[in-house]
């Protein structure tokens, strides 16, 4: 015999009317009746509310607590996947955004990123948008495709990772601030909104200084800034070392030594010191955001305690 709404009412926390609208807005469970026509259900549906309405307590929406535990593969038993699943799991939305958009197909895209936006921001960014800007970059210097259809994609995803920042409120209203800023001469700035949204999540706040920053610039705001604790600069087009060098050392020189220096991105490689614990005339030199676990990891211990609850457990 199963449980009466009511008793699951009371179990879950979750009103009445709430379980009888998810019910039907989600396809949720293929409750039973009982002979006296009463909706039975099992202690299985029960366990499944406790744990949407866990995430939900979370700061998840309803609707991204579902197909997270979806994702997760979880208690599939109790949660059959839509009739008409526009893809299959976060391969299939990378394959379909890279469709729609090198179709022009805006308005696609942003459905495909309706089915997404559950999704934990790293996941996004790390399994979606790079394998997209991955293959664009490919395709284009292969001449696959135009530049038109790189400039699409790029607006697009420069869009969405913007708004990603935008949610995340740029990290903490106050506390440890994190300036970000593509190098002199640079204007990609898609690597550097990924690392600022890393580092929204692990509680820094962002002053998201865009693209192609002049060093004196950067070190002037720097100093004048009451709180920036790190400086994040992010170098994408490969340039002589000798000049990567000079600019980096400048900037260093012009900066307090209490604020750290991080330079990372594709163009560092020239360096050849891909290794965080090498620091290069007091810049740390991180090819990709995980080199970077030991310098935040220095800077505080207590930014863990503000970690946002949209970054995956565990990173
Ligand atoms: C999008 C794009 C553009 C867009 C940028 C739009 C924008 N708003 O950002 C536009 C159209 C402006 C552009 C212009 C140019 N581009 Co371009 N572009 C790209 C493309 C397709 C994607 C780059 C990107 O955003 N990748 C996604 C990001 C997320 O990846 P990422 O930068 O590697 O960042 C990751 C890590 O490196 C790391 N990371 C990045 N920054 C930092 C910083 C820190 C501190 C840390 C720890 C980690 C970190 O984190 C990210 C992962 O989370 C690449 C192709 C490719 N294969 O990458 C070419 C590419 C980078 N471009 C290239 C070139 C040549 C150009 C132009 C010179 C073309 C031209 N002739 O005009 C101009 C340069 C203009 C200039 N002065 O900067 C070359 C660079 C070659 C080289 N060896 O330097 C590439 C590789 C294309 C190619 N295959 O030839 N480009």
């Amino acid at each position: 015999m199963g449980y009466r709404i009511k008793t699951v009412a009371e179990r879950t926390g979750i009103p009445r009317n709430t379980i009888l609208a998810w019910e039907r807005r989600y396809d949720l469970f293929n409750v039973a009746r009982a002979s006296n026509g009463f909706r039975e259900y099992t202690e299985k549906d029960v366990e499944l509310l406790a744990r949407i309405k866990a995430l939900c307590d979370e700061g998840y929406r309803v609707s991204e607590a579902i197909s997270l535990l979806r994702e997760r593969d979880e208690a599939l038993g109790s949660v059959p996947a839509p009739a008409k699943a526009p893809m299959s799991g976060v391969v299939g939305g990378q394959h379909d955004l890279m469709d729609r958009l090198l179709a022009f197909d805006r308005a696609g895209a942003d459905r495909v990123m309706e089915t997404l936006w559950f999704l934990p921001f790293e996941r996004i960014v790390d399994d979606v948008f790079l394998p997209c800007l991955k293959e664009m970059g490919d395709g284009w210097a292969q001449g696959r495709y135009s530049i038109t259809q790189e400039h699409f994609m790029s607006a697009f995803l420069r869009d969405q990772l913007g708004a990603m920042l935008r949610q995340l409120g740029g990290g903490p209203e106050q506390g440890h601030t994190a300036l970000c800023a593509a190098i002199e001469g640079d204007s990609h700035e898609l690597g550097l909104l990924t690392v600022a949204i890393k580092l929204a999540l692990r509680g820094w706040r962002i002053e998201n200084l865009g693209a192609d920053l002049p060093v004196v610039e950067l070190a002037r705001h720097a100093r004048t800034s009451d709180d920036a604790q790190l400086v994040i600069v992010a170098v994408t087009l490969k340039r002589p070392e000798a000049e990567l060098r000079r600019v980096l050392n400048a900037l260093r020189a012009l900066i307090p030594r209490e604020i750290t220096v991080v330079a990372g991105g594709p163009g560092v490689t020239v360096l050849r010191v891909p290794n965080e614990d090498r620091a290069l005339d007091g810049v740390y030199v991180c090819e990709r955001f995980e080199d970077m676990t030991s310098v935040l990891a220095g800077l505080d211990t207590t930014l863990g305690q503000r970690r946002n609850p949209r970054l995956i457990s565990g990173s």
